[in-house]
């Protein structure tokens, strides 16, 4: 039997759609998702396994100009997944307005590997809008098949998927055949933590939020974790811990849920609150955080 396996990234704009569309074809919650825009800051690999094949999703941070050191990496890691796609997915929804001297559009209709423009969230336009959508994206992406679909309620997702079975180079697997993703069980705990802090706290607080897993203690019936959170100033931690700590509280409870349900297995959860001053902008830091 033949076997077939390749890298299939997905990029787009932030809050398209694509942390949304990346679970639902691997049918698991690996990326965040929240309706705030540059929820995803590293590029995280999702690896669908079955006998005949292995497909390696890659979500990206959205594709955005930056304006501080850490975007600058984020759009390094979105780049990055235009050089080494077997399949590439541009992820849209219909009010996006492609610009054809856009650099990035044009290496995407240059590629030499096959393009799927996917047209995301329908559920909330008209067929007819629909329609108008793809012809923009004809005179843009001419090369690119178009796929309309709804990754939040799962609608044609499938459509995608069957297509990206048949684009997948025949190639022995890249990973184990039991991998799920190339990232490690520290930084799923950091995102599960990050995800409530862009939930629920407003402007600029989420965007000013690194958290470190300090310690990840597993026995047979408990796991111990211990995660930093830091912050750029001193008032930002005062709105992140909250009157009498409530604030932070709510966000520990709601992190571990999710964690005891992602590990299906009791979590003990500390937090603690630091100031690293101006983080965002220093290379020395956004590297120790893991940014490449
Ligand atoms: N109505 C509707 N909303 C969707 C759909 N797909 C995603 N969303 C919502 O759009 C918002 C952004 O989704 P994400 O998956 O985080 O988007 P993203 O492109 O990964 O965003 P960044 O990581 O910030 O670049 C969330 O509120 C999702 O629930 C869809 O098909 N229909
Ligand atoms: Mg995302």
């Amino acid at each position: 039997m033949t076997h077939k396996a390749g890298y299939v990234n997905i990029i787009g704009k932030p809050n398209v759609g694509k942390s949304t569309l990346m679970n639902a074809m691997m049918g698991e919650k690996l990326s965040i998702i929240t309706s705030r825009a540059q929820t995803t800051r590293h590029r995280i690999h999702g690896i669908l396994n079955a006998p005949g094949y292995q497909v390696i999703f890659s979500d990206t941070p959205g594709i955005l100009d930056p304006s501080y050191k850490l975007q600058e990496n984020m759009l390094k890691a979105a780049r990055s997944a235009l050089v080494d796609a077997d399949v590439l997915i541009y992820l849209t929804e219909l009010d996006e307005s492609p610009d054809p001297t856009d650099p990035f559009l044009q290496k995407i209709a240059r590629a030499k590997v096959p393009v799927l423009l996917v047209i995301n969230k329908i559920d909330l336009s008209t067929q007819e809008q629909v329609h108008q959508c793809m012809e923009k994206w004809e005179k843009v992406l001419p090369g690119a098949e178009k796929i309309p679909v709804s990754a939040l309620e799962n609608f044609n997702v499938d459509t995608v998927f069957s297509r990206i079975l048949d684009l997948l180079p025949e190639s022995p697997p890249y990973y184990p055949k039991d991998a799920l993703t190339d990232k490690s069980e520290r930084f799923f705990v950091g995102e599960m933590i990050r995800e409530k802090i862009l939930l629920h706290y407003k402007q600029e607080v989420p965007y000013a939020v690194e958290v470190e897993v300090e310690s990840f203690k597993e026995d047979e019936k408990l796991i111990r974790i211990s995660a930093q959170i830091y912050v750029e100033r001193e008032s930002q931690k005062g709105i992140l811990i909250g009157n009498e700590g409530k604030a932070l509280k709510r966000v520990g409870k709601e992190a571990r849920l999710d964690m005891e349900d992602f590990f299906r297995k009791k979590v003990f959860l500390e937090l603690r609150v630091k100031v690293k001053k101006d983080w965002r902008n220093n290379e020395r830091f956004i590297k120790d955080f893991g940014y490449r």
